[in-house]
């Protein structure tokens, strides 16, 4: 290989047979499916270090140009949660009955959502994504950030896989429009407000709505 100004490392991991590449591609599949969002929470407390793996594993996933442009701010303070919800229900309040089309709400429809968010106040934590748009340099100047969408969305599959492997539950709420998460939470101007997940344990009589996935057939096609 050309010599590079850079270090770089062996990439050392076990071999796996193809055996255990079945088994385990399938464990994990069976695993995953068993993920639900989950609407209903419970208020029992989560400890913060469990909080703490599933964010630094979402920050595993990959960037552009290794950016991590991504800032993970955790609630769980009560007054901040009430201001989260209490704002966020008056967006959605506003979405559900005005600007949402019927189209949508009869989309919505099967997921039983409305304006109301109890879980906001109810989930010991809130995580709030953020993107970064571009870096702020310590002298104040923006540094560019690569393809923030696609390595924020990656991050946030990460995050929910992590908070499903916890033995925990989440939903994506994104309320509309988020700005107000920007001032409640005093980010900087680069940042921009991107997934909200209340983090918990159900709620002992959670219910979730009866959805099938699509098969294989529907959402992939081989080129072998
Ligand atoms: N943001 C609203 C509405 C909503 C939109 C979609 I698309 C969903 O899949 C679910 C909800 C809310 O969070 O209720």
């Amino acid at each position: 290989m050309e010599e590079t100004r850079y270090p770089f490392i062996p990439y050392k991991r076990e071999f796996v047979d193809a055996n255990q590449l079945v088994q385990r591609s399938k464990e994990l599949y069976q695993f995953m499916d068993t993920r639900r969002s989950v609407r209903e929470f419970a208020d029992t407390p989560v400890p913060r270090e469990v909080i703490e793996n599933i964010v630094k594993t979402a920050s595993t996933a990959p960037s552009g140009a290794h950016m991590q442009p991504w800032t993970f701010c955790v609630v769980s303070n009560k007054e901040l949660k009430s201001k989260i919800r209490e704002a966020a229900e008056k967006e959605e309040f506003e979405s559900y009955h005005k600007r949402m089309s019927e189209e949508w709400l009869e989309d919505l429809a099967p997921l039983g959502t409305d304006w109301n968010k109890p879980f906001l106040d109810i989930a010991p934590w809130i995580i709030i994504v953020f993107k970064k748009s571009y870096g702020l340099l310590p002298d104040g100047t923006k540094k560019k950030y690569y393809y923030v969408n696609e390595s924020v969305g990656l991050a946030s599959g990460f995050l929910i896989s992590a908070i499903h492997n916890a033995g925990l539950v989440t939903l994506t709420h994104t309320p509309s429009p988020m700005n107000f998460l920007s001032e409640l939470l005093n980010r900087p101007e680069n940042e921009k407000p991107f997934l909200l997940l209340p983090i918990g344990y159900p709620a002992t009589d959670a219910m979730v709505p009866d959805l099938e996935r699509k098969s294989l057939d529907e959402v992939c096609v081989f080129y072998e």
